[in-house]
């Protein structure tokens, strides 16, 4: 079954040409995922075919009008079960790999709405929106590379979209770990050797020496990952050897 996404935006170019390159493009090619795109100023009334105007209260910059974003709603899904519309905003909940992996197996069409300018009128969350979305504490100009990197995030995991022998690889992020070092040829560049154990053969040292990499990387930089339910016994055992190691 295709996975099918649109994207509601006043600037359809930006994410054309994402969507145009590697992976996602042959993804694309092979009928694995479909997306549409919505340019939101044909969904206005007036000659100037205006998509923002002042903020009611003042104060600086412009608001998006919601006339046109009900009105591309309608045409498109008039009726709700049909798709799950996502907004991209600072204040949405945070996108994680559980979120990317709880929107592959989401069986509606995924409708995501950019906004641009200083906000979006109230009523489109209210009335339009099923998730707002944040991909991480910043402002940016506009929805549309928020929504590229879900659509990335999202498709990857789909049979088919990387080759198939890397969809196991995806392992190790979901068990909660951060990725082991990686190198490839020469074995010496510079002055600067590969670790012998990656040329040993051996693949019981090579999966254990990877896993204490990863331990101990992910202790140095993002402890909040190691909780006491999220290791095997093995790897309590591996970070009792890097905390003796380090003392
Ligand atoms: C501007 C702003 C200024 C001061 C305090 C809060 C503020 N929020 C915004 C804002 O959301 N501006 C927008 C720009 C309006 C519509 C889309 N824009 C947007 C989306 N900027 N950043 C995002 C975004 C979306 C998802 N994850 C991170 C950022």
């Amino acid at each position: 079954m295709t996975k099918k996404y649109s994207i509601i935006t006043i600037f359809p170019e930006i994410v054309k040409t994402y969507l145009g390159c590697s992976i996602l493009k042959r993804a694309v090619e092979r009928d694995i995922i479909h997306v549409d795109l919505h340019d939101l100023r044909d969904y206005t009334t007036d000659k100037h075919r205006m998509v923002d105007d002042y903020p009611y209260g003042g104060g600086p910059g412009m608001v998006m009008k919601p006339d046109p974003f009900f009105r591309i709603m309608e045409t498109h899904w008039p009726d709700r079960k049909d798709r799950r519309t996502i907004m991209l905003s600072p204040r949405g909940r945070s996108f994680s790999q559980a979120l990317a992996q709880e929107l592959v197996h989401e069986e509606r069409e995924l409708v995501f709405l950019c906004g641009r300018y200083e906000a979006i009128d109230e009523r489109v969350a209210e009335h339009l929106v099923d998730d707002e979305i944040s991909i991480g504490d910043y402002i940016l100009t506009g929805g549309e590379l928020p929504a590229l990197v879900i659509i990335d995030a999202v498709s990857r995991l789909i049979p088919g979209v990387l080759g198939d022998s890397r969809s196991a690889e995806d392992e190790s992020f979901s068990r909660g770990l951060l990725d082991y070092p990686h190198y490839t040829r020469p074995e010496m560049f510079r002055d600067m050797e590969v670790p012998r154990v990656l040329l040993s053969g051996n693949h019981r040292d090579i999966r254990r020496w990877r896993n204490k990499q990863s331990l101990k990387l992910t202790l140095q930089r993002r402890p909040d990952l190691i909780t006491a339910d999220s290791l095997s016994k093995e790897e309590i055992l591996l970070l009792q050897e890097i905390k003796e190691e380090t003392s």
